[in-house]
């Protein structure tokens, strides 16, 4: 699919203006079932793109999932351990699953994950602008929209004096900061300088692999630490919290491998007292509304980077878009699955490619390229 933004969005690794995704329909007996993929155009955020997605799914996941009698959704993961990595693949075929087979029941993605609120907490990331004014003009707008929460992306060169200008401007409001990997641990003296503006936590500051160096981080900082693409794996999460890595986890189902590694995740932290927040990654309605269902879970406490469609599609690919409340809360859709009604039509309109995998009595499968565009 491709995607005009709304507005660019700008992190520490670079500006988009619209957003190219991959969308995987999985039709069951009576049902079918969808999820996005968060994988960009680049490998910057993480090291899979749409392209090794694209061939990833195709010739690894569809051959190991299609014709399979899976009794619950929670075995598809297990069930694609020969492939190394590529989380982000495996997820949104993962997903689809879970929301094929909540429909199936007839229930809400969100009890099907075993959710327990029937509202969420908004809050917003906002990109790195072109300027201090502008900066302020956004944060105001978010401000009057009613968001619990303002996380700006921050950069070496677009740090302290943005954090200072919102202190001074706007006072004491819910504050955070995420820098994408752009510093190392030489910068502890220059990231410390923030302990001073009281920041609800630093999101991923220092480089992917460097759970050590975020210890050492987080042992000169007062500002907690939140770890986001460092947490990779269920694995990497028990490691960086015994390690005192973080003391916050932001929680991206494609990120892990899906929404059974997400309640894994999720639970280990709330074993520790680790709380954690959804994340987002600039999500079409589809993988908007599946963070909703996800955001039910007890352990999200704190809000999470999902915010109202319109903030990114005009029009979103769903009906109705994700709202917002002005108390800075979404209602969770009731109806089945998702909950919410994918239009067939925008979704038409987006798509640049399409392939069929289909599997004939999980013997042969036998696929189908078509271009649309
Ligand atoms: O680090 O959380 C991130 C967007 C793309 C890639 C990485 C990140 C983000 C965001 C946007 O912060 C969150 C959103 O509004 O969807
Ligand atoms: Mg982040």
């Amino acid at each position: 699919m491709k995607l005009p933004l709304v507005h660019f969005f700008e992190t520490s690794f670079g500006r988009i203006h619209e957003k190219h995704f991959i969308v995987v329909r999985l039709d069951g007996e009576d049902a079918s079932g969808f999820g996005e993929c968060v994988a960009e155009q680049d490998p910057y955020y993480s090291a899979e793109t749409n392209a090794t997605a694209w061939h990833i799914i195709e010739n690894f996941v569809a051959p190991r999932v299609l014709g399979v009698a899976f009794a619950h959704p929670r075995d598809v993961f297990p069930a694609l351990r020969a492939i190394r990595g590529h989380n982000m693949a495996k997820a949104v075929v993962e997903m689809a699953a879970w929301d094929l087979y909540a429909r199936q029941r007839g229930e809400p993605l969100s009890r099907t994950l075993g959710g327990t609120r029937d509202r969420i907490r908004s809050g917003v990331s906002i990109g790195i602008q072109d300027s201090l004014e502008d900066l302020a003009s956004k944060v105001a707008h978010e401000r009057a929209a009613g968001y619990q929460r303002f996380k700006i992306k921050i950069k070496p060169g677009w740090d302290l004096d943005a954090v200072a200008m919102i202190r001074d401007r706007f006072g004491a409001i819910p504050l955070m900061v995420d820098a994408n990997a752009a510093y190392t641990l030489a910068d502890a003296d220059h990231l410390a300088a923030l302990d001073a503006f009281d920041l609800m936590m630093i999101e991923q500051p220092l480089d992917y692999d460097d759970i050590a160096d975020h210890a050492a981080l987080q042992r000169r900082l007062r500002t907690p630490v939140c770890l986001d693409e460092s947490i990779d794996t269920v694995q990497a999460g028990r490691d960086a919290i015994a390690a005192g890595a973080c003391r916050i986890i932001n929680i991206k189902p494609g990120r892990v491998g899906g929404f059974g590694e997400s309640i894994r995740l999720h639970d280990l932290c709330a074993m520790h007292g680790v709380p954690v927040w959804h994340g987002g990654m600039l999500e079409s309605g589809i993988g908007r509304a599946a963070n909703v269902h996800l955001s039910t879970l007890p352990n999200f406490s704190l809000p999470g980077d999902i915010a109202a469609s319109k903030r990114y599609f005009d029009p979103d690919l769903i009906d109705p878009p994700i709202e917002v409340a002005s108390d800075g809360t979404i209602g969770v859709p009731t109806g089945p699955g998702l909950g919410v009604t994918i239009r067939a039509d925008r979704l038409e309109g987006a798509t640049l490619r399409r392939t069929v995998i289909n599997d004939h009595e999980g013997t042969k499968a036998r696929k189908e390229n078509i271009m649309v565009s």
